[in-house]
């Protein structure tokens, strides 16, 4: 990439936003934390360590002497599920409100830690009864629902790790987690509400157990009251077995590097990779973040992350770095429009929500709906905004800060991903001074930076692809039965370095701006262009709300970009005039060079249930084939959609 240095700096971003004086002057972390960090690296993790109470304290932090298998407070016990709930219970938090509990048809539930303690009990002596053992997996299948948090908090409590797959996903792909990984048991429920009906689960889990052998029991939580198909002696009713255990359980301490769970990644080829992460190190992460990212103030805040339970944002920010720091959250079943399109602006008014945090998808999706519709609520409560997934376009980014954010609240754009288990690339809420559309700096004790094809450090203001240099503590720790596989794909395009996959540029200040995946790259008459940057530049147009680019074949440049938008409210998809604006308005933003061949409006974009494009299979249609692999697309009707609407190509 960097042949072209000029292109990996085609979007200029000039606005910058200090933090808050208050919030700065009672922040969690201040601008020190990076510098002990940088004096001492372990002696910063290993002081992280102690926010966990272990059972055993570790002596020591790091080892890294069979690289790239990492073995981090390997001498330390814990248990996971204690430092989730327990020890606040023990520390006199047991009124606290762990959960609010939004369900979709408008039904809600607050549960205590004293509470959840309970749960988590009940539903870990139920897996025992089912024959769940220390070292098991077991595989999770469930809605929005507290018992998903439960679920998981009970596998850890045992020693058992989970494997939780996106409610929704096809009876094939819950059968490859279940045989990957060999589950004893899946936890699933009758349904889940989505767009204001039941929705149905337990006939996909069926379907799965059907085509494997290890499968045992099927717990089943009682959520919708549908009916469902039985089958005697392996399935069991959640609530009929939970009740009659005793709410006294003792956690068993367990290594800090006993396996806490696996997720898979879907990848765009091959089959999924069973990430796997452990216990010690990642608890000790995702708290740290949680706790500086968002400057969470457990007494106080209300933290709301609307990530599904099946995206790692669910697994990092939902169950376990929240819960290990005691705060009070928010979940919500439901989809952002049931019963309207203010929903989830009515769910920060209801809380008092003061930390949210949420993906660029939805907040482009808001950005479509109208600046009208979180006008009419009170979100005075807010006071610090994250964005996780992709990119978020600088537009996208100050619709954020002006419509939710009343032109206040710090964005802080997190950059991690399923692999590395915990934010690695984010501002710090009370120091940074922050910049639209970057995550901009490593965060203390993480080191990242962005390197050429030959793996040389790229100076300021050049671009090339993202890396990780040193090893951190929630970073997975292989891919689940293939050694070879985690090395491959992670650690042998750089030497010693992790690779990330996804493209980068450092600025003129040295902060980092995430490009895209690196297989989305385009390259146009021999110019490597980014797919974020020429959609951002769509994005900065008025009438757009939303763009998906891709590079087609085409015989004179090589690729040429075709671009995929979604009109805001009142434009007209009919326009051919808007088409050729959109082409010059692109033009002129980042040159002539980046200037979409095509531009095709579309009613929708396809995406994965964690909001993110699939730009492959806008590829695949841009380039007349036939759709590759479709089964982690959230609504396989959006593709057809796309195709009816397409003309023949010029
Ligand atoms: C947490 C999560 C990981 C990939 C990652 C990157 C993209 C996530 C981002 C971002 C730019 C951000 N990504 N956060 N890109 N800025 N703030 O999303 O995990 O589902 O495994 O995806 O998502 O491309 O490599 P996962």
């Amino acid at each position: 990439m960097t042949e072209n240095p000029s292109l990996s700096n085609l979007l200029k971003e000039e606005r910058r936003f200090a933090p808050p004086v208050e919030l700065a002057a009672a922040a969690n972390v201040t601008a020190e934390a990076y510098e002990q960090a940088k004096a001492d690296r372990l002696g910063f993790w290993a002081e992280q360590a102690r926010r966990l109470t272990w059972a055993t304290e570790p002596t020591e932090t790091l080892d890294w002497s069979n690289p790239p298998f990492a073995k981090w407070f390997a001498d330390g016990k814990l248990n996971v599920a204690y430092n989730c709930v327990d020890r606040h219970v023990e520390a006199g938090h047991g009124e606290r409100v762990a959960i609010h509990f939004e369900g979709e048809p408008g039904d809600s539930r607050a549960i205590t830690y004293a509470e959840l303690k309970d749960e988590v009990s009940r539903a870990a002596h139920a897996l025992t009864e089912l024959g769940v053992q220390k070292g098991d997996r077991v595989a999770v299948y469930l809605p929005m629902i507290p018992e998903a948090v439960v679920a998981m908090l009970a596998c850890a409590r045992i020693g058992a790790a989970h494997s939780v797959v996106f409610g929704g996903f096809s009876a094939d792909a819950i059968a490859a987690r279940i045989k990957d990984a060999d589950a004893k048991v899946v936890i699933t429920s009758d349904g889940g509400y989505r767009r204001g009906k039941p929705s149905a689960l337990k006939p996909a889990v069926d379907e799965a157990v059907s085509r494997v052998d290890s499968v045992r029991h099927v717990l089943v939580v009682q959520r919708t009251k549908q009916d469902v198909a039985w089958t005697e002696g392996r399935d069991v009713w959640w609530h009929e077995i939970t009740r009659k255990q005793s709410t006294e359980h003792t956690p068993e301490a367990f290594d800090a590097e006993h396996p806490l769970f696996i997720l898979y990644t879907s990848g765009t080829t091959g089959k999924p990779k069973g990430i796997l992460h452990t216990s010690g190190g990642y608890l000790t992460q995702t708290a740290y973040t949680h706790h500086a990212v968002f400057d969470l103030k457990p007494e106080t805040d209300v933290y709301w992350c609307t990530a599904d339970i099946g995206w790692v944002t669910g697994h990092s920010y939902i169950t376990y770095g929240p819960l290990a720091n005691g705060a009070t959250q928010v979940m919500y079943e439901g989809t952002p429009d049931t019963p309207h399109q203010g929903r989830f602006w009515e769910i920060v008014q209801k809380y008092g929500v003061t930390i949210l945090y949420t993906a660029p998808t939805a907040i482009r999706t808001f950005m479509k709906w109208g600046d009208d519709i979180p006008a009419k609520y009170d979100l005075s409560s807010l006071r610090v905004l994250g964005s996780v997934g992709e990119p978020i376009n600088p537009e996208a980014w100050m619709w954020y800060r002006k419509n939710i954010g009343a032109d206040k609240c710090p964005i802080v754009d997190t950059w991690w991903q399923t692999e590395t288990g915990a934010m690695m690339i984010a501002p710090l809420p009370g120091v940074t001074e922050t910049k639209p559309g970057s995550a901009q700096r490593a965060l203390p004790g993480i080191a990242a930076t962005v390197v050429d094809d030959e793996a040389n450090e790229v100076p300021n203001g050049g671009g090339g692809y993202l890396v990780l240099t040193e090893p951190w503590p929630s970073m997975l720790r292989t891919i689940w039965g293939d050694d070879q596989r985690f090395i491959d794909t992670y650690w042998s395009r750089f030497q010693d370095r992790y690779f990330a996959g996804d493209g980068a540029k450092k600025d003129e200040d040295g902060d980092i701006w995430l490009l895209g995946r690196v297989d989305d790259v385009m390259l146009v008459s021999g110019h490597n262009i980014s797919t974020t940057e020429v959609e951002s530049a769509l994005v900065s147009h008025p009438s757009v709300a939303e763009a998906a680019v891709v590079g087609a074949a085409d015989e004179t440049t090589g690729q040429a970009i075709v671009a995929f938008v979604i009109l805001r409210g009142t434009a007209n998809v009919e326009d051919e005039g808007l088409v050729a604006d959109l082409r010059n308005h692109v033009g002129s933003t980042l040159g002539p060079i980046a200037k979409p061949k095509r531009v095709l409006p579309v009613a929708e974009l396809p995406k994965t249930r964690s909001g993110k494009i699939m730009r492959r299979l806008l590829r695949d249609v841009a380039e007349n084939r036939e759709l590759g692999d479709v089964t982690t697309l959230t609504d396989s009707s959006v593709m057809e959609l796309i195709q009816s609407r397409l003309p023949a190509a010029p």
